[in-house]
């Protein structure tokens, strides 16, 4: 593969206001980036003017589809690009930098899906390189998206879907440390006692992806190891 592989971001955005046009910038910024698409679906803020202004062009719908799964598969469906980057909206921190990164893996051919993920210090970061990703800044083709069934596009579980995809075929991951990259947590934005809800909210339903409550296979995740290499 070469640079010349269409690259678009698709940023998924419900009531970010605060974070999304810095996240826009960078986005736009990143060399192999050809346009942003901000999808947002049912935000009382002024997320879609923010992005707007900040250059993305945004996909907007007035009512809540209701999961981050379904707002994915809105901008991808708006996008023509041979491969999708995904970016969250409630980043903090992120540089065009990170994207070139996260992106490198990708176009050199190295790797079918490339990850970045968050700086959460020297421990924790070596843990977290080599759990099951479940990062939303990565890049794939799009027919990795396209070959999730929409009866599996479903809120959070989106990333464990696109890791199922790559894995069960064998395929390379790259994942790296995007240096000093954060986000906005669900308790910085709902404030502890809800965030904590929505928090307690996603983690089940990703456990209850694994078998035996549900049909992500374990051997998937040994399949992951198998094939990823983590970029320094
Ligand atoms: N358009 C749209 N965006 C969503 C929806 N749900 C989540 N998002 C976006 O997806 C990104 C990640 O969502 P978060 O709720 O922060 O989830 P997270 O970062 O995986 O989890 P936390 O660790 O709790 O922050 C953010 O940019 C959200 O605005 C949705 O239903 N519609
Ligand atoms: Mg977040």
């Amino acid at each position: 593969m070469t640079e010349r592989v269409t690259v678009d971001v698709v940023m998924p955005a419900r009531n970010e206001e605060t974070t999304v046009a810095a996240n826009v910038a960078a986005a736009r910024a990143c060399r192999f980036v050809r346009e942003v698409i901000v999808v947002d679906d049912g935000s009382s803020d002024a997320t879609a003017e923010r992005a707007s202004a900040a250059g993305a062009k945004v996909v907007r719908r007035e009512a809540a589809l209701g999961s981050k799964a379904l707002a994915l598969a809105l901008g991808v469906v708006a996008s023509d690009a041979e491969a999708i980057l995904f970016v969250d909206a409630d980043c903090t921190g992120l540089t065009p930098g990170h994207l070139d990164q996260v992106c490198q893996p990708f176009v050199a051919g190295r790797a079918t899906m490339s990850i970045g993920f968050f700086d959460y210090g020297r421990f924790w970061n070596w843990v977290v390189l080599r759990c099951p990703p479940l990062s939303g800044e990565r890049i794939v083709p799009r027919w990795v998206f396209e070959a999730v069934p929409t009866s599996k596009l479903d809120g959070y579980t989106i990333e464990v879907r696109l890791n199922e995809v790559i894995c069960e075929a064998r395929l390379r991951t790259s994942a790296r440390i995007m240096d000093g990259a954060q986000h906005r947590t669900k308790r910085d934005k709902a404030g502890r006692r809800e965030g904590m809800r929505q928090t307690w909210r996603m983690y089940k339903a990703l456990v209850s992806l694994l078998v035996p409550l549900g049909d992500i296979r374990w051997r998937t995740y040994w399949f992951y190891l198998r094939g990823l290499t983590i970029e320094r």
